[in-house]
């Protein structure tokens, strides 16, 4: 059982598009472990995308994300964050497959509706910047049965 960590950008909580996009995630099978809505501060955004620093994107990125209410979310499910990623579809919105929440609502590089950890380590790294580990609730999902079965790997 895997988790990841998913932001519903500012773009999406403007465009009125948190339940829609969240919708998503959950038709998928995957199962909500925490959420939250919250404005990033500025320091948290630079913590978070620290890996970008540098890049010419990246003073953009930091105004972006910070610039309104997100909703923040763990999901968790068997191979959730490739799972999650594939649901999001490409970076940018105008290239992104239709039938993605990328490709069906973005058209920009940057506003791209959502942000989804891309590897177990970051995963780890970016929940627990958002999310004691008390706040990350484990619990049986009526119908998980029907969605993974038992001998699923
Ligand atoms: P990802 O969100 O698909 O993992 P990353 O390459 O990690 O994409 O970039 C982080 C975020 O930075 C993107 O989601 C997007 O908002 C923004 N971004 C990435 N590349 C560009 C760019 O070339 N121009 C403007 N914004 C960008
Ligand atoms: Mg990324």
């Amino acid at each position: 059982m895997e988790r990841t960590l998913i932001i519903l950008k500012p773009d999406t909580v403007q465009r009125r598009l948190t339940g829609r996009i969240l919708q998503r995630f959950e038709d998928k099978g995957l199962s909500l472990a925490a959420m939250k809505l919250m404005k990033i501060s500025r320091e948290l955004a630079e913590r978070h995308y620290a890996p970008h620093k540098g890049k010419p994107f990246y003073p953009g990125l930091i105004d972006y994300v910070t610039s309104g209410p997100v909703v923040v979310v763990v999901l968790q499910g068997n191979r959730c964050i490739d799972t999650a990623r594939t649901l999001m579809g490409k970076t940018f919105g105008y290239e992104a497959s239709p039938g993605t929440i990328r490709g069906d609502f973005g058209a920009s590089r940057s506003f791209n509706l959502v942000h989804g950890s891309d590897s177990p380590e970051s995963a780890a790294t970016e929940i627990a910047l958002y999310f004691t580990e008390d706040e990350l609730l484990t619990y049986a999902h009526a119908g998980s049965d029907w969605v993974y079965p038992k001998d699923d790997v």
